[in-house]
């Protein structure tokens, strides 16, 4: 098995579970005829007869007990009929309940929309892909965030931007002529965990993108998806009205401009009617803005903004900003440059933020920015490519880390605030809201690179659709559906992604470190870095690592970022006795013997996370041998190599970050620790062999060519 399925496996039950259901599933009826209703016809016929290992009748009437009926009050009489509450379920909710009509027992998946229904009918196949019961079902659901969005960094040539899972699935060359049956693939597997945006290229750019070629094959993208209610968004790169409209500015005070984003947003509807909108990724990491031309980032947004609105698009604004000249601390950027902007973008416009004030990192507190800007509308954009943890290779289940940040309490209008509350637009009203993942799907057969990568992707879809969901059980159902629901297996892999993340934490990044990764790849330890291009790509301006002790200052001593943050973390977290230790050096600078919780010194305790995280990984590949009988031979042996991959791995960052520090701490190792088995230099030598995914070089600081 190569994984291709993903949780859309529909592999025949074992008998006496496959004959418990049958009789809840003899046919498969709807009278409804739309392209979602033939897709989710189709959806449901292919997974109950996989599942049951039978033919399912289809049809449009119910014949038969045990019939499940699909539709929208508008396209089934009998639905109408039922009078079911779909009030409460907005235009992509679902319900699905057992029901007696005209003396049968039947199961209706209904909506206020097919493509509610469709969502519903994924979650029909999922309760019998996890056996649960299905014989007295009433469920109700609906997304708590309306923009569920995946962002590729896919660039037109096909490599991707930080992607290890392949080149790009989207094959700009052979469109529109030619639409890979993948791209249906593609569309059944974000439909059916309730993605319904994506954004098909790079924030880093290329305005070619924008020209008729391309928005005619960006339309063949665009007409396959849309059955299955996901629509296709692009990137606009800031410089386009010269690089492509031949102007010789693209200052967005300046009229002419104005006038040709214009006409642009009405090219591209007339292709692509339901055209979702714009991301737009400005003076950024050398990319232009409205910052070119002394306008703020607001101005440049709105411009956008007005360009779109006739036609209902929305403009994604990144707030991934930082200037040109190196500031005391990067952290603070994001937040110094929009907190003023409050209030001061177009009601399409949503300002598009990281997770956290860094990058992405395997743990960042939240960004400040989250509760911060009540009157704009404010998105989570989260990375589900590992580019810092680990790329394809390390096993690292994100959806703890997102469950971590999206319940974290931002106190913006006192406790129970959280960034989820935030962004699903329940604290502040926003119109729009947003969540949007950096996807990891490329042109491998199994698409995200290795088989538990898939489960990052699958939870980010489930964590849009409900930001307060729980990541054990995302976990719990995605190894349901994708291997087995046998506790022999299900309890142990689960227990193994649940503490993944902190494992990679431990062994990557302990304590609050960030960014220690060797410049560009952001694969291995780096922590002695000093020569990137800007002091703040370096590891050493991260770690502070020096004599005295380690950690970034940013309590009213130092930076004070934490003055960003509502009280009372800006007081929690502006002394190291009160940070909690998994933030600490993200905000203290602490001498190596400060003394931990656990009673030790940081730098034993430092040195001590390292070892676990090396422990860990050795415990996680070891778990996944005695799990040989339960997998197939091809997933297996691919899961076991990369776990042996890991290991190394970890090896080398413990060694190297205990090697570096230790030279600047001067301390001997604690007692029974193992020295590291190289001297420093080794480590500082070792060149990363060719990292996919890195951009051009020097990507950073001169845009791409158009
Ligand atoms: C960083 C990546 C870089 C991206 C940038 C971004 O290293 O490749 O272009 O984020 O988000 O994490 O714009």
């Amino acid at each position: 098995d190569d994984g291709y399925d993903l949780w859309l496996r529909y592999h025949p039950l074992e008998k006496p579970l496959a004959a418990r259901y049958a009789p809840a599933a003899t046919e498969v009826v709807s009278a409804a005829h739309s392209a979602t209703a033939d897709v989710t016809r189709a959806e449901l016929v292919k997974g109950l007869s996989g599942l049951l290992a039978k033919k399912v009748a289809v049809g449009e009437s119910v014949h038969q007990a045990g019939a499940v009926l699909f539709g929208t009050p508008e396209n089934s009489a009998t639905i109408k009929n039922l009078n079911l509450p779909l009030g409460q379920l907005g235009p992509e909710g679902y319900l699905i309940r057992s029901a007696v009509v005209g003396g049968k027992k039947l199961t209706v998946i209904a909506g206020n929309s097919d493509v509610g229904v469709l969502y519903g009918a994924y979650r029909f196949l999922k309760l019998i892909q996890t056996h649960e019961a299905i014989d007295k079902l009433d469920i109700a659901s609906a997304p708590k965030v309306k923009l569920r969005l995946l962002n590729h960094w896919d660039n037109l040539d096909a490599t991707i931007e930080r992607g290890y899972a392949g080149s790009s699935i989207f094959k700009w060359w052979e469109l529109p002529e030619h639409v890979s049956p993948r791209m249906v693939d593609y569309a059944r597997a974000n439909a059916s965990i309730g993605i319904n945006g994506t954004v098909l290229i790079n924030v880093n750019a290329s305005s070619l993108v924008l020209t008729q070629e391309y928005l005619q094959k960006a339309a063949a993208l665009a007409d396959t998806f849309r059955p299955y209610g996901i629509k296709v968004y692009l990137v606009a790169r800031f410089s386009a009205p010269i690089e492509i409209g031949g102007l010789k500015t693209a200052d967005p005070l300046d009229p002419q401009v104005r006038e040709w984003w214009k006409h642009k947003a009405d090219e591209i509807y007339h292709y692509i009617p339901d055209f979702g909108g714009f991301l737009i990724k400005a003076n950024s990491e050398g990319q232009p803005g409205p910052g070119d031309y002394g306008r703020t980032h607001a101005e440049g947004a709105n411009m956008f903004a007005e360009a779109l609105a006739p036609h209902g698009g929305v403009v994604m604004w990144r707030a991934f900003v930082y200037s040109h000249e190196v500031p005391d601390d990067r952290i603070k950027q994001a937040y110094n440059e929009f907190k003023p902007l409050d209030g001061k973008f177009l009601p399409n416009v949503i300002l598009q933020v990281k997770n956290g004030p860094l990058d992405f990192q395997p743990r960042e507190p939240f960004s400040a920015l989250f509760g911060a800007t009540p009157a704009t509308n404010t998105g989570l954009e989260v990375q589900i490519t590992k580019e810092y943890l680990g790329f394809n290779t390390h096993l690292v289940y994100l959806g703890t880390m997102w469950q971590e940040l999206l319940g974290s309490d931002t106190f913006a209008k006192g406790p129970g605030s959280t960034v989820a509350k935030v962004i699903d637009g329940s604290m502040f009203g926003y119109k729009q809201t947003m969540m949007a993942g950096v996807s990891n799907i490329g042109s491998d057969r199994n698409w995200s690179g290795s088989i538990f990568d898939q489960a990052n992707w699958y939870a980010f879809g489930r964590l849009a659709w409900d930001p307060e969901a729980k990541a054990d059980v995302i976990a719990s159902d995605w190894v349901k559906q994708t291997f087995t629901s046998n506790p022999a297996f299900l309890k142990p892999v689960t227990a193994l992604m649940m503490g993944s993340r902190e494992t990679a934490v431990d062994y990557m990044t302990p304590l609050g470190l960030a960014h220690q990764m060797g410049t560009s790849g952001h694969y291995g330890p780096g922590p002695w870095v000093d020569s990137a291009g800007r002091a703040d790509w370096n590891p050493v301006y991260y770690n502070r690592a020096d004599k005295s002790g380690i950690g970034f200052e940013r309590g009213p001593s130092g930076s004070n970022a934490v003055a960003q943050y509502f009280p009372p973390l800006s007081t929690i977290w502006a002394k190291p006795e009160t940070t909690p230790e998994n933030l600490l050096l993200w905000f203290h600078h602490v001498p190596w013997n400060y003394a931990m919780k656990s009673g030790r010194p940081l730098w034993d305790e430092l040195v001590g996370r390292y070892d676990q995280g090396v422990a860990n990984v050795d415990a996680m590949a070891a778990e996944w041998l005695n799990l040989k009988p339960y997998v197939d031979d091809e997933r297996f042996a691919l899961t076991a190599d990369y776990l042996t991959i890991q290991k190394r791995d970890a090896r080398l960052w413990r060694d190297a970050s205990i090697a570096y520090f230790q030279s600047v701490s001067g301390l001997p190792l604690p007692a029974g620790v193992k020295k590291p088995p190289h001297s420093l230099g080794f480590y500082e030598q070792l060149e990363w062999p060719y990292a996919p995914g890195q951009g051009a070089p020097g990507r950073k600081i001169k845009p791409p060519p158009v």
